[in-house]
């Protein structure tokens, strides 16, 4: 038993030291901010061409009265922003399009109590990129900043 276990943690650490062209994606936790309209985290940063795994929590109580779903939708220029969340709030029932190619990285919507992820690269140009929940009312509250250095 002991024999097995020490197998399997030599191999793990071979792999988590194997010279770093094979790096491990940067996981990013981010939930909403209890019921609110809210992320708990409003800016993180990454490494510019770097593998990011966001990771999404729908913390709203599931006795929570009424709909309330939260997604993530970074956008490659903030510029784009404001036509690509009227098309999630008027026809995507919340959610852009999956294949906006404006779009840096999305998640599905997560309702109550549900996780959603997605895995991508971080732009390879530094700066600050906005992201939002694009549910219908709530990106004005429910956004922040993946900072790219
Ligand atoms: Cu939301």
């Amino acid at each position: 038993m002991f024999k097995k276990i020490f197998t399997i943690t030599s191999i793990l650490l071979l792999i988590g030291c194997g010279g770093g062209s094979t790096a491990e994606a940067t996981i990013v936790n981010i939930g909403s901010l209890g019921a609110e309209m809210k992320y708990d985290v409003e800016e993180f940063t990454v490494k510019a061409g770097s593998k990011v795994t966001i990771v999404m929590k729908n913390n709203t109580p599931s006795d929570f009265m009424g709909a309330m779903q939260h997604n993530i939708v970074i956008f490659k220029n903030e510029s784009d922003a404001a036509s690509i969340i009227e098309y999630a709030e008027d026809y995507g029932g919340g959610s852009p399009m999956t294949n906006d190619n404006r779009i840096l990285a999305m998640t599905s919507l997560a309702d109550k109590q549900q996780e959603t992820s997605v895995e991508f690269t971080a732009p390879s140009k530094p700066g600050r990129y906005l992201y939002v929940c694009t549910y219908i009312a709530h990106a004005g509250s429910m956004r922040g900043y993946m900072i790219v250095e």
